[in-house]
């Protein structure tokens, strides 16, 4: 799908003054910047640069990119803000993280929501993906297509195993600074804090905290491993990475370079999904001869402990019925 002039009506107001004479555009070089969250080695990262050096070199270096992996750049909102003032042009951000500045995009993390990945990508790759960047674009980003994985959440903590929702009653979790997640765990009982991910493993370390969760894949490659002790597989939210751009930054680059760079990275987060689902298939085994003590959960009990907390409900009120039903379309019914 080529990226038109007229898509960026919608989200970027006003285009620099280069961008519509279009001649002084077509010789010039742009030097962008890419941040994310997470470390080099997860597959996130390994395929955007897979796709920044395509990009380069399809484009005869006329668009460079550098890649600012682990949050060096500061938190998931310091980079928000960032890319919402063009200080860096792309940075990965979880839907539920972004839905504070665009809150239907918290949908896709709705507890126990998805049952696989094929009601993920029918979701995502399909009207509710659609809605969401529609959404995003109103508020000032543009997001690219493809929206990369970031997979199916799990507990770990350093003092006991989840096995049923009474053992999350009086849990001290670190969640990720966002309103569904810190609804979600106080609707189970525990005592979420939120803490930027940059900070988790000392958070850990530290025993500021005794719990968290994420996918398999973060787990293993921010080694959280060495600082938890239980693993449980609750898989009670899928999460994924926006890939998002700054509009005026990416509306400045000449079409076809436009058309390279939206392309290359939209086909990063199709080979990066199937590498975080391998992992997440493989690294238990690696992860319980780290020390890692797995058990597995029974998902009705969780989505039933939510429902009589009134989680459905209230979550169904704040993103409104047309939006509830989309996911429910393709969920099932969820309350
Ligand atoms: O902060 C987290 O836990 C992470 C890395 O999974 C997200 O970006 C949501």
């Amino acid at each position: 799908m080529s990226t038109t002039r007229r898509q960026f009506s919608i989200a970027a107001a006003a285009l620099p003054l280069f961008a519509i004479t279009g001649r002084n555009a077509e010789a010039a070089t742009f030097s962008y910047k890419c941040a994310t969250n997470l470390p080099m080695t997860h597959p996130l990262n390994v395929r955007i640069q897979e796709a920044i050096d395509h990009i380069s070199a399809q484009t005869n270096g006329q668009l460079q990119i550098k890649l600012f992996p682990n949050s060096v750049l500061g938190t998931d909102p310091d980079m928000l803000s960032q890319v919402r003032s063009g200080a860096i042009q792309f940075f990965t951000l979880s839907g539920l993280i972004l839905s504070t500045l665009v809150p239907i995009t918290a949908l896709s993390g709705v507890g126990f929501a998805f049952k696989d990945y094929d009601q993920v990508w029918a979701a995502m790759d399909g009207k509710v993906g659609m809605v969401m960047r529609k959404a995003i674009a109103s508020r000032g980003l543009y997001a690219m297509p493809r929206i990369f994985d970031n997979g199916f959440r799990q507990i770990t903590t350093s003092d006991r195993a989840i096995k049923t929702p009474d053992d999350l009653h009086n849990l001290k979790i670190r969640v990720p600074p966002a309103a569904l997640w810190t609804s979600m765990f106080t609707d189970f009982g525990s005592t979420p804090t939120t803490i930027s991910f940059n900070e988790v493993y000392s958070a850990l370390q530290t025993h500021v905290v005794s719990a968290q969760e994420n996918p398999l894949a973060i787990i293993d490659t921010a080694k959280l491993y060495e600082v938890q002790k239980f693993c449980s597989l609750t898989n009670h939210m899928w999460d994924g990475f926006w890939f998002l751009a700054n509009p005026a930054a990416f509306g400045a680059l000449p079409e076809n370079v436009r058309n390279i760079a939206q392309s290359a990275f939209d086909k990063a987060a199709l080979k990066q999904r199937p590498d975080v689902l391998a992992l997440n298939q493989t690294l238990q085994t690696k992860l319980t001869k780290a020390g890692l003590a797995f058990n597995t959960t029974d998902p009705v009990a969780f989505r039933d402990a939510l429902r009589h907390a009134g989680f459905y409900k209230e979550w169904r009120g704040k993103f409104g019925d047309e939006a509830w039903t989309a996911l429910e379309s393709v969920t099932g019914k969820l309350a």
